[in-house]
């Protein structure tokens, strides 16, 4: 039995290694370097919360429901610091048309992505990788 204990131990660590950790919070900056690597990165405010610290939501997960987060329809402009492909839909569960960012794109709902302002309710990160390495 203390063999099994000991086996059982052991492979802790190994599965807690291979899972990527999740983080999703709120934090106050602007620019895109305040999206840490890793990150999807939704911006309150136009060009990346451009001139005055405002909220961004940062997560390297899916969240099928903004609200829970206090930011429902208020992504402004996003920033996929990822390496996964990233999609931000307008309702919530993944549902509408969404926008695609590829690893490293961004964009501001200003100008000629302005439909999508203030209206972003989800996001997935897809399981897609890119090739790099
Ligand atoms: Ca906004
Ligand atoms: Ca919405």
């Amino acid at each position: 039995m203390a063999v099994a204990a000991v086996a059982l131990l052991a492979s802790v660590p190994a599965a807690a290694a291979a899972a990527q950790p999740t983080d999703v919070g709120i934090q106050r900056g602007s620019g895109l370097e305040a999206c840490r690597s890793g990150y999807v990165c939704l911006y309150e405010n136009w060009q990346y919360n451009q001139g005055a610290a405002a909220r961004i939501l940062r997560t390297n997960e899916d969240n099928s429901h903004l609200d829970d987060l206090n930011f429902n329809d208020v992504t402004s402009a996003v920033y996929n610091n990822t390496d996964r492909v990233v999609r931000i839909y307008p309702h919530f569960d993944y549902q509408g048309v969404p926008v695609t960012l590829m690893p490293g794109e961004h964009m501001s709902f200003d100008g000629v992505n302005g439909t999508f302002n203030d209206v972003a309710s989800s996001v997935e990160l897809l399981e897609w990788r890119t090739s790099r390495s």
